[in-house]
């Protein structure tokens, strides 16, 4: 900045010459004008208007001039930088429109696409089946169990009381996994007579010999899973299905526990006013044995003897078969190492398709297996 002088002259000061002033102004307005962004609208703020700008130094020279000259120099200087701010903060505006009318349509989102090409999964209703039957018994207080569905024969038979040559090994039609090239086990146990000594297990009641031996009474636990059957596939029978099953061992359990658990069983996902009735049978690891019934949910017995009022879902028999129960053979707590004299127990087990089947009027178990979505669909999408 120049030193005061009392006969300096603003006309004489390059800076602030009239002419010298407007070209600022005007060459600020031209760079605003060409700025094409804000970013470059900015860079141009700075030069013209920061305080290294040539109208801020003008503005500062002022100081330097007499007194007499101050105002009209100061007049000149504050309109054009005035012209100035007011062309920046036009173009500001202006540039910011834009941008924004850009975001607008750079991000736009087209709302009448189909929001997802990939309809979200669900699982399957079996699943979901048999979760809400284990969660009857979780609320209860029972402890979820698990098996491996390649099971050692001892499991699947021998611990419960189905002897070697025991027809009632037969019952069940057994895939047995063929030994290893070597003649061992696929266990890597020896095999005199060629045989693995593993099974695919054909139902989830092996799980009461591992429940037993993994705990001490007393046990309470629920045992959903997958089993094998050489069964063809048809509308009421598939190779591979599902059940579940229930075991109970303590101190002074008796049928009636067992009854009383199947009641509350049936009521909870059938409704209130659903019982149980039990038929005699026979399984090796059960002793007395029994075949369980419900009552048909749909014509709650009425449809008996009613050929006017038929009823589908029971073939108007008024009951449903469910599967099978009894309480725990001795045997079998013994071979699991629990004192039969001090502890007893009750189990059942039964099938979560035909659950399904009856539960919700499905004709044909292959439709269970097909994995066509056209069947799971009105299942909902339960996840
Ligand atoms: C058993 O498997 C016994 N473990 C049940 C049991 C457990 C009895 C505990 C006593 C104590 P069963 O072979 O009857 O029993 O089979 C039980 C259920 O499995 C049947 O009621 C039926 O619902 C279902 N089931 C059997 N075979 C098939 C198949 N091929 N396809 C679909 N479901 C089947």
């Amino acid at each position: 900045m120049s030193a005061p002088n009392k006969s300096y002259d603003p006309v004489e000061v390059e800076a602030l010459k009239p002419e010298e002033i407007e070209r600022l102004r005007d060459e600020a307005l031209a760079a605003f004008a060409a700025a094409g962004d804000l970013d470059a609208l900015q860079e141009a703020k700075v030069a013209h208007t920061g305080g290294a700008s040539p109208l801020a130094l003008a503005n500062r020279e002022i100081g330097a001039l007499p007194p007499h000259a101050k105002a009209a120099a100061g007049k000149l200087v504050g309109q054009a930088r005035a012209a100035v701010g007011k062309a920046l903060a036009g173009r500001q505006a202006e540039l910011e429109a834009e941008r924004d009318a850009r975001v607008l349509v750079e991000e736009a989102v087209d709302v009448t696409l189909p929001y997802d090409r990939v309809p979200a999964g669900a699982r399957h209703p079996l699943t979901t089946m048999m979760e809400r039957v284990a969660d009857v018994f979780v609320s209860m207080g029972y402890e979820i169990a698990e098996g491996p569905e390649v099971e050692a024969e001892w499991f699947n038979f021998d611990a419960l009381n189905f002897g070697p040559d025991h027809p009632a090994r037969q019952m069940q039609d057994t895939f047995f996994v063929r030994p290893a090239e070597d003649g061992r086990g696929a266990g890597g146990a020896e095999s005199a007579d060629g045989e693995s000594g593993v099974v695919l297990r054909t139902h989830t009641s092996p799980v009461q010999a591992r429940a037993l031996l993994d705990r001490r009474p007393p046990v309470y636990v629920v045992c959903p899973g997958r089993v094998y059957r050489t069964d063809e596939l048809d509308a009421t029978h598939t190779p591979v299905f599902h059940q579940i099953e229930l075991l109970a061992v303590d101190e002074g359990l008796t049928m009636a526990d067992l009854k009383g658990t199947l009641d509350h069983m049936v009521r909870s996902l059938f409704g209130a006013g659903m019982k149980t009735r039990l038929r005699p049978n026979f399984f090796p690891f059960t002793e007395p044995s029994a075949e369980m019934d419900m009552l048909c949910y749909v014509c709650r017995g009425e449809s008996v003897g009613r050929p006017d009022r038929p009823c589908r879902t029971c073939s108007s028999e008024g009951w449903i078969e469910l599967g099978g129960c009894g309480m725990v053979n001795p045997r079998v707590l013994t071979a699991c190492g629990v004192d039969p004299e001090k502890y007893s127990g009750f189990a059942f087990g039964f099938g979560i398709e035909r659950m399904l089947m009856f539960r919700h009027n499905v004709e044909d178990m292959r439709d269970m297996v097909e994995g066509d979505v056209r069947f799971t669909r009105p299942f909902g999408m339960e996840i």
